[in-house]
C-alpha cells in the first residue's frame, strides 16, 4: 500500500501486476526469492523489494509533495519504530494464533501506547513529523489503518482524537482512493 502511494504520489508511470499471495507467479520468486510484495522492477532490470525502499526510490525521482522535507532523523525514527515494534504488536493483536508460544494478550494495549504518542504529535504539529504530511505519515498510515480495522468500534472509542481524525483524512484522500482501485490478477 505505501509503495503504491509512493509511486502514485511521485507520478511514476508503472505497470501494476496484482498477484495472489497463495499462488505466487514463478517470475516473482525468480526475481525476489523472499516471496514478499511489493516488488518493483526498474527498466534497467534492477529489483527493489522492500516497500520503504520503493517509496524512497520514487521520491528520489519526483518528490512533488515534498514528503522528504522535514527532520529526517525524526521521520525515519518514527518509521523504524513502526516497522519493528508497532508491526510486531499489530501482528500479535491481529493474528494471535500465529504465535502459539507467546502470550499476546497485552499486544493491543502495548500498541496503543505508541498510538498515544502519535496522537500527541498530530495534536501539537498537525502531522506525524512536523506540520505537513511527510514520508512518515504515508509510510505509517497503512499500519494504523490495519490496527484500527481489527476492531473499529474499540479503536474509535479510544482517546485518540487527533490520530482518528488523521486516519479519516488519509482514508478519504485522493491518493488513497486511487491506489485502492481493484486490479485484475496478473498472469
Ligand atoms: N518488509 C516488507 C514486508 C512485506 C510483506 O511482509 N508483505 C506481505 C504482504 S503485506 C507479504 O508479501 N507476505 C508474503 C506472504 O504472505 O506469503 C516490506 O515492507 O516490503
Amino acid at each position: 500500500m505505501r509503495a503504491r502511494m509512493g509511486l502514485v504520489g511521485a507520478k511514476i508511470r508503472h505497470e501494476h501486476r496484482e498477484i495472489t499471495l497463495s499462488d505466487k507467479p514463478a517470475h516473482m520468486l525468480e526475481i525476489s526469492p523472499k516471496g514478499t510484495v511489493p516488488i518493483l522492477i526498474l527498466p534497467n532490470g534492477h529489483i527493489i523489494d522492500e516497500s520503504l525502499d520503493i517509496m524512497l526510490w520514487a521520491l528520489e525521482q519526483n518528490d512533488q509533495h515534498r514528503w522528504l522535507n522535514g527532520m529526517r532523523i525524526d521521520m525515519f525514527n518514527l518509521i523504524e519504530r513502526n516497522d519493528t515494534t508497532f508491526k510486531a504488536l499489530l501482528d500479535r493483536y491481529k493474528y494471535p494464533n500465529r504465535y502459539p508460544d507467546e502470550d499476546c494478550t497485552n499486544a493491543r494495549d502495548d500498541a496503543v501506547r505508541i498510538l498515544f504518542d502519535l496522537d500527541q504529535r498530530i495534536k501539537v504539529n498537525n502531522a506525524l513529523s512536523g506540520e505537513k504530511t511527510t514520508i512518515a505519515d504515508i509510510a505509517i498510515f497503512p499500519f494504523i489503518r490495519q490496527f484500527a480495522h481489527v476492531d473499529r468500534d474499540w479503536f474509535y472509542a479510544q482517546k485518540l482524537p487527533s490520530l482518528q481524525n488523521w486516519l479519516r483524512e488519509h482514508l478519504k484522500s485522493t491518493l488513497f482512493t486511487t491506489i485502492m482501485k481493484k486490479h485484475e490478477i496478473w498472469s
